[in-house]
């Protein structure tokens, strides 16, 4: 049930711990606490492409359970066959919209149980993620990924760990400062990077990744675009597959993290590293790149890997200007309605640099946690990031103040 027919995002709810405590202080009975706080949460929900005759319905039923739907103006009179439609509503009167469609011919208790699979999948908070042999639990504890970049030509570290000893010492730093997962990656994907062989990226990670396997206790991903290096990379101590082409690069990813009991990152990028800041343009940001995501989530699946090991991405300046990476941290939570824990890689990225003015990547760490922070609140369970000790700091008070607003489960 991925809604890859719908592509239903959720877009928009409110803060639900503030309205609960004030509801606890009036003394009203439990019971009646949990029947008003349907009604006390707005939501809105997207669909594309719906039918004439289901869009008519739907319209329909969303006025009489109370809510409303906006759809494209000519669907009435039969100019449009399809339209994409928006419902807008409290959480209970959603309850009766998915009630009544269930009545409904025209496959619309097919559309209900999308909207409700959407709608659960955006409250979801919690989630434990099977990464190798382990379990890490995310939300609303986040969990932050350290980048070791075993490159010459990284956009912010280039070079620095290019020793195999240095990226190990590195790797332990970082894991040191509280890093729960090491990224290891033997490829730039900067924009305008030169694709490198994948004997080279072998060469540099797999020395690394074998020593990290020896000493640290913490599972190690590998950030690649190719199959083979995942498997041996795999094969040497790693447990994550960082896929920055969400399985659209190499067709063979999808199988080989199927074979292992690896986890997967499936990241949105639009075209490949050379081309892809080249005038990125998107018909609809966010819903293209949910699109995107479930796509990579139902070709995992489909090839085997279990969905309690697959994270998703939404590829911060992978095919992204400046005005697109802010609309997606502002609009990150629509991405909870696919129901898998939400990673985000803000770190140096070049626009911080463009925000602030500050030129050198490596000087970028208060624009990064101030990034990382809007990202808890959205919703992100997982942060890469170049500096471990710093996110954390800034992570402890974006969780706790995030929680507080959410409460949730
Ligand atoms: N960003 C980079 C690389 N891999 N993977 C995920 N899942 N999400 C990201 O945002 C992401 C990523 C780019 O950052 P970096 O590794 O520091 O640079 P380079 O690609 O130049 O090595």
């Amino acid at each position: 049930m991925l809604g890859l027919r719908l592509n239903p995002r959720v877009i928009s709810a409110t803060n639900l711990a503030p309205v609960m405590d004030e509801m606890a202080r009036t003394g009203a009975a439990g019971h009646g606490v949990r029947r008003m706080i349907t009604k006390a949460e707005f939501l809105a929900v997207a669909l594309e492409r719906l039918a004439r005759v289901q869009a008519n319905v739907l319209k329909q039923e969303m006025l009489a359970a109370g809510g409303d739907a906006a759809v494209c103006r000519g669907i009435c009179s039969e100019e449009a066959a399809e339209t994409n439609v928006l419902l807008v509503g409290s959480r209970r009167q959603f309850a009766d919209l998915l009630a009544r469609l269930a009545e409904e011919p025209f496959d619309l208790a097919a559309v209900a149980a999308e909207i409700h699979h959407a709608l659960d999948a955006h409250a979801r908070r919690r989630f434990t993620i099977r990464i190798g042999r382990r379990q890490l639990a995310v939300g609303p504890r986040c969990a932050l990924v350290g980048v070791v970049n075993v490159t010459p030509d990284s956009f912010s570290d280039g070079g620095r760990f290019l020793d195999p000893q240095t990226a190990v010492r590195h790797g332990r730093r970082l894991a040191a400062a509280g890093a729960d997962i090491l990224d290891i990656g033997g490829e730039s994907t900067r924009p305008g990077a030169d694709p490198v062989p994948e004997e080279e990226e072998l060469a540099r990670v797999l020395p690394v990744i074998r020593a990290l396997a020896a000493e640290a206790d913490v599972p190690l991903s590998i950030d690649t675009r190719h199959a083979r290096v995942a498997r041996e990379a795999l094969a040497a101590g790693a447990s994550l597959v960082n896929d920055v082409t969400g399985l659209t690069g190499d067709p063979l990813m999808a199988r080989t993290v199927a074979e292992t009991d690896a986890g997967l990152v499936v990241m949105h990028i639009l075209g490949d590293p050379r081309t892809m800041q080249q005038d990125p343009r998107y018909e609809n940001l966010m819903a293209d790149i949910c699109r995107f995501l479930r796509r990579g989530i139902t070709a995992a699946r489909e090839a085997g890997v279990a969905e309690d090991r697959i994270i998703i991405d939404p590829g911060i300046g992978f095919g992204k200007t400046p005005g697109h990476n802010v609309a997606i941290l502002a609009r990150l939570g629509e991405l909870r309605s696919l129901g898998r824990p939400i990673m985000v890689g803000p770190s140096r990225k070049r626009f911080i640099g463009q925000l602030t003015g500050v030129e050198t990547p490596a000087e970028r760490t208060l624009g990064t946690a101030a990034a990382c922070a809007l990202a808890v609140a959205g919703g992100a369970l997982l942060l890469r990031v170049h500096d471990v000790a710093e996110m954390r700091q800034a992570l402890a008070v974006a969780s706790a103040v995030t929680q507080a607003a959410e409460g949730g489960s």
